[in-house]
């Protein structure tokens, strides 16, 4: 059994294949490689559909897509949607700087923020479906940490016993235990196995 990972974020294939490897090891994951689309949609579910729509269109595969971003409570929620180029570019620093500056003077006790991933499954005969993960914590003050990616250096995750570092200090099995992705992921894995030809 095949699926297409509609993808072209490397940080998130190689997360989705240790997540996926070690909950669904007989499935094979095939990276997409084909034409991306205008991602223009204003929900990460809708963004998450836009992209397995167009892989599984592409590939005849069924296609799993992650859009994903954090969101700041101080700031609406925002960069959400935007998090891949908060500030203008795809440069994971200088977005967690602006993000950074952006929060500067916001105390402690209000710096709440969240991942959220939307893991949509889509179908080459146009079945599709969307589930979302969330994970919890707060804004650094400064970038720490030298795992993980995007804006995992400064999101500091609630309720791990006994850790206070950032995500980036997280070892991956520890991130993939308990991240938005992971939590998406479980529950994107019983539509997978329903959506999955036999
Ligand atoms: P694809 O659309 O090709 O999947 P992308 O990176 O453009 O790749 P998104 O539009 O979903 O994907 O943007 C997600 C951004 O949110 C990503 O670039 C990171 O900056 C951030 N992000 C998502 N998951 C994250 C995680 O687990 N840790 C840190 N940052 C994350």
């Amino acid at each position: 059994r095949k699926v297409v990972l509609a993808t072209h974020n490397l940080h998130k294939v190689e997360e989705f294949q240790r997540i996926l490897g070690e909950r669904m090891p007989d499935l094979e994951v095939v990276p997409y490689d084909g034409p991306e689309p205008v991602e223009d949609g204003t929900s990460f579910a809708e963004n998450g559909l836009i992209k397995a729509r167009a892989a599984a269109a592409h590939t005849g595969l069924v296609a799993l897509a992650d859009d994903s971003g954090i969101g700041v409570a101080v700031l609406g929620g925002s960069p959400g949607i935007f998090s891949a180029r908060w500030s203008g570019t795809r440069d994971s620093i200088a977005n967690l700087e602006l993000l950074l500056a952006q929060t500067a003077d916001v105390r402690d006790r209000d710096r709440a923020a969240w991942f959220t991933c939307a893991i949509a499954i889509a179908t080459p005969d146009g079945a599709e479906e969307v589930v979302e993960g969330r994970w919890d914590g707060r804004l650094a003050r400064a970038a720490s940490g030298a795992g993980g990616f995007g804006y995992d250096p400064i999101f500091l995750p609630a309720g791990i016993p006994g850790f206070s570092g950032s995500a980036a200090d997280l070892a991956p099995e520890e991130k993939n235990a308990v991240s938005h992705r992971a939590r998406a992921f479980e529950a994107a894995a019983p539509v997978l196995e329903r959506l999955l030809p036999p």
